[in-house]
């Protein structure tokens, strides 16, 4: 664990000592990671350091980790949603950046313009491939990890003041930190590395009600996702054949079956299970874009695949990117060929090598 040195946590802990507020920012579209290593250092730099926190995403996030925020809270969080000069300065003006499960500030979205030129330390906690270390004053970054939770409760338990005692953290830290673990690894399907069953040991441990976790996040969704989700394998999933299965989801689709965002995590995960699928990739259509998510099994690379046709990255199995129109696709009725076509030249190249 090379990133964890003890000098680095004596400079993130003296950088948390001089701050009165503190700002945290994670990526768009925020998912049980991305709000529980958020949540996570937020409850215990409020709780245990007594600091001021703002915590900030774009998006809405999916129904299933609501119970992650208390009632209090959504509602503070909206009214800051219809007031943006109160936040932008509010974070503004914070002592410290802490940008967590993105691998730099360009992934967190229009909040990024508030912090450019900003002289506030920044400190990064992440576990994507390619972090910005440069634009960071302090990075702990690690990929052989399950998730940026279990990075975070790291960090935690490397603080002077917990010193390796779990139990010493908020139990709605513990909450946020078990809910990242488990998203980001499927439920514990992927990802999961012997640190990660250590760290959720030691979470059951101090009493995290896991049971409560798996019934918010995987068994609240709306009835239309289920229903969606028949639809999109009965009518919507293609397989090329290299092994590439694609499925578009259409404005339409999410109207007609009334989903949010956030309601169509974890569908691209579902045509892996099929024996030749190499490359799962959901295309869900936006204004002049797709967003594209990717997935793909051992010993072939979501991270390469996103990198080289869909403008973006992530990890080696688990990546995302963007279809532009007209950039890449004059119209989006093309979506379905250039994914054909970029399967065909990207597993000319893989299987070459
Ligand atoms: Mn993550």
């Amino acid at each position: 664990m090379h990133s964890l040195t003890p000098q680095k946590i004596a400079v993130f802990n003296s950088l948390i000592d001089k701050a009165d507020v503190v700002s945290i920012v994670t990526h768009v579209h925020p998912d049980g990671d991305a709000l529980g290593s958020g949540l996570a250092f937020k409850h215990y730099l409020e709780q245990v350091r007594r600091k001021k926190v703002f915590f900030w995403f774009e998006d809405n996030y999916s129904h299933g980790l609501d119970f992650l925020f208390t009632a209090g809270e959504t509602e503070y969080i909206q009214s800051l949603r219809q007031d943006e000069r109160k936040y932008r300065k509010a974070m503004q003006n914070a002592d410290l950046l802490l940008c967590v499960d993105c691998s730099g500030m360009s992934r967190t979205g229009d909040i990024q313009k508030i912090f450019q030129g900003t002289k506030m330390p920044k400190v990064l906690i992440d576990h994507h491939l390619s972090p910005d270390a440069g634009s960071f004053d302090l990075c702990f970054s690690e990929t052989e990890i399950s998730s940026a939770c279990e990075l975070c409760l790291q960090v935690l338990k490397a603080m002077p003041d917990i010193d390796g005692d779990t139990a010493k953290l908020p139990m709605r830290c513990l909450t946020a930190l078990l809910t990242g673990i488990t998203t980001d690894t499927n439920n514990f399907a992927n990802s999961v590395f012997p640190s990660t069953l250590t760290a959720v040991s030691e979470l059951l441990a101090c009493g995290v009600d896991r049971d409560k976790v798996l019934e918010h996040v995987y068994n609240e969704y709306p009835e239309g996702r289920l229903r969606l989700i028949g639809h999109l394998l009965d009518k919507g999933l293609t397989i090329t054949p290299e092994g590439v299965a694609y499925m578009v989801l259409t404005r339409k689709m999410l109207r007609k079956f009334q989903i949010e965002e956030g309601d169509t995590q974890g569908i691209v995960n579902l045509p892996l299970a099929i024996k030749n699928v190499r490359v799962s990739i959901l295309l869900r259509e936006e204004i002049r874009q797709f967003r594209v998510s990717l997935r793909s099994k051992k010993g072939t690379s979501a991270n390469r695949f996103a990198v080289e046709y869909f403008h973006g990255g992530g990890h080696e199995n688990a990546a995302g990117g963007k279809l532009l129109i007209p950039r890449d696709i004059v119209f989006k009725g093309k979506a379905s060929s250039y994914i054909e076509k970029s399967a065909r030249a990207f597993f000319e190249k893989e299987d070459n090598q």
